[in-house]
């Protein structure tokens, strides 16, 4: 008798121990904590969206820092469930600051030793196909095109890669690069190369600012922001090859930068400067005669590097570039965007740039 009233106590006590037991499993705030954890590195692990990983890690430290964690566990709960509905985008991420906390100033830029592509794919684990990016925990203020003009200068194209890439992203821009290459081995034409890079980009991103950058030119300091401004923008202003400064005023080469609207309103650039020469004084006049001015950043922020090299072959000195660019006015209507001809040869995307190959055409004979 005794003893079975003993082992039903016994019973009893187990019993309610279990209850107690079960109930601090359920409901303890600590249990939860990482059940949620759980869930959500199960959810990042899954979702191929950056978006979901850093809303939910931002969630994290704002709450923490900010809330009880009463509270945070309540947050928690309420992303899971909405994250749940609607996998992919949940909320919308908030503009990039106009100032980019990510700039380091002013940087070191040396050509002494080649880079290879596969150290800049491995330094560079956040680009997309094609040479794209854009920021993942912000939207980046503006959508830009990178045009290089270009032929037979891989070497110089490792370096530009090499250290434009990180500071792009620095700036938090969302970008495309687009190497525009020219075909076979006739008279070099850079300003039609920087029109039909501006033509092919736009055919696969709404880009609303494009950059012409030479290849061989690779800015001091990451405040330099590759982007577009209310003006059309000179970027390359006090290179080492003119003692860092303006070889003259209304010099335009090198690397600028103009919206879609400023490229609309001066027609483009124009399609025939064969040769080397001219072609960036007929593009400042451009500019100069539709009433708008170049902005430019000090010569501080505006050092840059250019990489020493022979002249190429089949980029002589344009004989008629004197004589044009005192046309500009007459010509620009004409000839420019409106007027662009040219045949698409190839279309490659590498990891760390889109490369299109075109055939410009040839100078005509007079
Ligand atoms: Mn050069």
């Amino acid at each position: 008798m005794l003893k079975k009233k003993f082992c039903s106590l016994v019973l009893l006590y187990l019993f309610s121990f279990s209850v107690y037991f079960w109930y601090q499993l359920r409901y303890s705030n600590v249990t939860k904590w990482s059940r949620n954890a759980l869930l959500f590195s199960l959810k990042d692990s899954q979702s191929e969206d950056g978006l979901i990983k850093s809303r939910v890690d931002y969630r994290g430290i704002h709450l923490e820092s900010d809330l009880g964690k009463e509270q945070l566990t309540k947050e928690n709960e309420t992303t899971e469930t909405k994250t749940h509905k609607t996998p992919l985008v949940t909320e919308e991420l908030e503009k990039c600051p106009d100032h980019s906390p990510l700039l380091v100033g002013p940087l070191r830029v040396e050509f002494s030793t080649p880079v290879s592509l596969d150290t800049v794919r491995k330094a560079n684990p956040g680009l997309q196909e094609g040479g794209r990016y854009k920021p993942h925990d912000c939207v980046a203020l503006q959508k830009v095109a990178l045009i290089i003009p270009f032929r037979l200068r891989d070497e110089h194209l490792k370096f530009w890669l090499y250290y434009l890439h990180p500071i792009l992203q620095r700036q938090q821009l969302d970008y495309g690069v687009y190497v525009i290459n020219q075909d076979g081995d006739n008279t070099f034409n850079r300003a039609k190369l920087m029109n039909i890079g501006y033509a092919e980009a736009l055919k696969e991103y709404d880009y609303d600012c494009f950059v012409f950058s030479d290849v061989d030119i690779i800015p001091m300091d990451d405040r330099n922001t590759y982007k577009c401004f209310s003006q059309p923008r000179h970027l390359s202003v006090s290179m080492d090859k003119y003692g860092f400064k303006l070889p003259y005023n209304q010099y335009f080469g090198g690397v600028s930068s103009l919206s879609k609207e400023q490229i609309m309103k001066i027609n483009g650039f124009p399609n025939n400067y064969w040769g080397w020469g001219g072609e960036d004084d007929d593009i400042f006049n451009r500019v100069d005669n539709r009433e708008m001015s170049i902005s430019r950043p000090d010569s501080v922020v505006g050092k840059c590097r250019m990489i020493r090299h022979e002249r190429d072959k089949n980029n002589n000195d344009n004989p008629q570039r004197f004589k044009r660019i005192t046309h500009t006015l007459m010509t620009m209507d004409t000839d420019g965007l409106n007027s662009l001809e040219y045949e698409v040869v190839a279309v490659e995307k590498h990891d760390l740039f889109t490369k299109i190959t075109v055939d410009v055409g040839m100078p005509p004979e007079d």
